[in-house]
Parts: C-alpha cells; sequence; structure tokens
C-alpha cells in the first residue's frame, strides 16, 4: 500500500496545563502545540503532534522553526507517492539535516495514516506487543522540598510506578531526600536534570547515591557524551539520557564509552518511530532497558508514546500521565487514563491512534493555521 499526500494542514493550538512545569531551564503554563494534519489521494485523515516547546529550552528547536521547517523543507518532500513510512524517514534525512521534531511530527502522522489505511492499530503496525504500559510522573521543580513531599505521596497513591523529579543547582539534595523520605524505601524514585551541572559537580551528585535513586537523567549537556561517562564511573545511581540521544547512532557511541545505563526514547525527539525503532533494537541488542519519555503532549501526541512503548524492551515505566494531569479538557476522546495499578492500556483492537481526534475542541484552541499542498 503507498501513500499520497495530498494535504499537509498545520494548526498550532494553545492549551493551558492545570498547574505550571517547571524544570532546570525554564517554566512552560500554557502548552502551544503545534498539531499536523495530513489528508491523503482517498481522503484518509491522520493527524499527529510536533513536541517542540515555545522556547529552545530543552532543544534547539521550538514550535515556530518546526513549523518554519516542516512548511518550507519537509512538507513539499512529500510530494512524491511513498512505498512506506520509512520511505519519509529517508527523504528527510537526505535533505534536510537537524529540525528532527519538526520531521518526527510528519513522519509519525504518516506512520498513523499507513495504520488507518490497513484497518490496525498504530502499535500492531510498529511491531508492539504489549497490552498494558506501567506508568511514572515526572513532577516539575515545587517551591520548596514539602510541597515536593506532598505531590509524590499524592502521585504513589494514585497507583504511579515510578516518580521522577525534576532536579536543579538550587533544587536537588533536599528535594531528593524529602521525597524520599515521604516514599518510603520501596518506591522507585528517579531525577531528570536537563542538563543543569557540568563535570565540576560530580561530587555534589554523588551525595543523590544516599537516596536509592533509579536513574539520574541528563545530568551534562546533551553534546557531551565523554563527560557523561567520567560522571557514570563515579557513581552508583545508574545514569539515564534523554536529550543526548539523538540517533541509534549516538545511543551505540552512548553505550560503547559508559555514558548510560539507561535510555530514554521520545520518537518525537528522535526524528520520529523509524529512529525511535532504530534506537530500541541497539539497546534492546546491548541488553540495556528503556523507557519512553513525554513532552507535555496532548493526547495525540500520547497515542504515538503509547503505541511506541508497546514495543518489547520499553521494559520501564514510561512518562505517560493520563489526560487528566495536565488538561482540563483534552483534544481527544475517549481521554487518557491509568489503571488503579499505574498502567496504561494500548487500545491495540482500534485502527490509528486509537483515540478520536476532538475537531471541535481543537478549533476552539486553534491560534493559527496554514494549509501546503505538497
Ligand atoms: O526531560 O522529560 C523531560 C517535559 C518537558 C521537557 C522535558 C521533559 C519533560 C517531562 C515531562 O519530564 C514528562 C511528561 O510529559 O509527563
Ligand atoms: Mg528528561
Amino acid at each position: 500500500m503507498t501513500i499520497a499526500i495530498r494535504r499537509v494542514t498545520l494548526r498550532e493550538i494553545a492549551l493551558p496545563l492545570r498547574e505550571p512545569f517547571r524544570i532546570s531551564s525554564g517554566v512552560t503554563s500554557v502548552r502551544r502545540i503545534l498539531l499536523v494534519r495530513l489528508e491523503d489521494a482517498d481522503g484518509t485523515v491522520a493527524w499527529g503532534e510536533c513536541v517542540a516547546g515555545e522556547a529552545p529550552n530543552y532543544s534547539p528547536e521550538t514550535v515556530d522553526t518546526a513549523r518554519h521547517a516542516i512548511a518550507t523543507w519537509l512538507a513539499p518532500l512529500l510530494r512524491e507517492t511513498l512505498a512506506d513510512p520509512a520511505d519519509a524517514t529517508a527523504r528527510f534525512d537526505a535533505h534536510v539535516r537537524g529540525h528532527r521534531m519538526a520531521k518526527a511530527a510528519l513522519e509519525m502522522s504518516i506512520w498513523t495514516l499507513a495504520a488507518e489505511q490497513r484497518g490496525v492499530s498504530l502499535s500492531a503496525l510498529l511491531g508492539g506487543k504489549r497490552e498494558l504500559i506501567p506508568v511514572g510522573i515526572s513532577l516539575g521543580i515545587q517551591p520548596n522540598p514539602a510541597a515536593l513531599a506532598a505531590k509524590a505521596t499524592a502521585a504513589a497513591r494514585e497507583g504511579y510506578r515510578r516518580i521522577k523529579v525534576k532536579i536543579a543547582p538550587s533544587a536537588d539534595v533536599t528535594f531528593v531526600r524529602a521525597a524520599r523520605a515521604a516514599l518510603g524505601p520501596d518506591a522507585c524514585l528517579s531525577v531528570d536534570a536537563n542538563a543543569a551541572y557540568t563535570l565540576a559537580d560530580a561530587h555534589h551528585l554523588a551525595q543523590l547515591d544516599a537516596f536509592d535513586v533509579a536513574m539520574l537523567e541528563q545530568p551534562l549537556e546533551p553534546e557531551d557524551l565523554r563527560r557523561h561517562a567520567e560522571l557514570q564511573r563515579t557513581l552508583r545511581t545508574p545514569l539515564c539520557l534523554d536529550e543526548s540521544i539523538t540517533s541509534a547512532a549516538r545511543a551505540e557511541d552512548a553505550l560503547a564509552l559508559g555514558s548510560a545505563r539507561i535510555i530514554n526514547i521520545k520518537p518525537g525527539r528522535v526524528g520520529g518511530f523509524t529512529h525511535a525503532k532504530a534506537i530500541h533494537d541497539v539497546c534492546a541488542a546491548a541488553g540495556v532497558p528503556v523507557w519512553c519519555g513525554g513532552m507535555l503532549e496532548s493526547g495525540i501526541g500520547r497515542a504515538c508514546n503509547v503505541a511506541l512503548a508497546s514495543l518489547p524492551n520499553f521494559t520501564l515505566p514510561g512518562d505517560l500521565s493520563p489526560s487528566a494531569r495536565y488538561w482540563e479538557r483534552d483534544i481527544i476522546s475517549p481521554p487518557w487514563t491509568m489503571t488503579g495499578d499505574g498502567q496504561v492500556r494500548v487500545p491495540s483492537n482500534r485502527p490509528g491512534l486509537g483515540v478520536a481526534v476532538d475537531e471541535d475542541r481543537v478549533d476552539e484552541l486553534t491560534v493559527r493555521q496554514e494549509e501546503i499542498r505538497p
């Protein structure tokens, strides 16, 4: 089955978060989200989402650079019929360097379109096997350790299988100590620095070893694999890489150097599902566990993450919180939910995303729209 894209519509929505989300490099209160709507020659429609944020504090890409890259360079590459979704990745990578979030938004939409055409779930098309995926929560930086302890306790009570705490040099040891004390010794607790430290902080970060942290995510600069390896040699806590992992080759390098023992895969960060699957396979072959990270996605991007996380080597809980944790009202139905024991069910018996896009809700939230006919 081939894929002939007739129309690419970009819609930017403004979706207010229930609570601001603070990481070491910035805070998000309203999520500006770039949505992609594809229509093929038969009128089949598929939606997708770009994970880029408003500011370049997590990655160099932003909502505005992604919109520009898609409209100017990527969508025109879809003029000729595609043999399969991997064909899109090959074209994008042959002609455009970087812009992985922009590529991913289109590529993942193409996978969803292919799943719709074939009447199969995105999970099945990707080779997913898992029906239930364990869910972890990512807690933003709180005003003080007591506030964090209260949030962590509430999350544990809701059933989350892993509690991740954002840290920064101004909010680390005392905050993690409070979270561990509140959760007790058996809870799975991890931390994410979003690149806020340098190797000179190695001694300071070693204090986290005392709190039995499941992993320390992305302590150093994304480009710096060698210093992550040096840091890992001084810590008992396993390092996990997020921002650093941009391709399968990058993942191979990180594992060869000893820069991490765990990898966070976000399909929206690495250029889409084709690259995400390749990273998954590299890690599986090396015996390194992976988990699916999140980027405060709407229900559309979440559907993509859930589908990817159904692959066999996603053995650790993913940042796949239910819709109600982020939004008053999501843009899909039914909303994403979590079982009482902290799992999300893969909608493997429904075609495509497995959830319906609420187009009225999208209309209501749209702040900008653009149509491209490749
Ligand atoms: O590093 O995983 C991260 C959100 C924005 C930017 C970076 C990150 C995050 C999260 C959110 O941790 C996880 C989620 O979507 O629940
Ligand atoms: Mg992270």
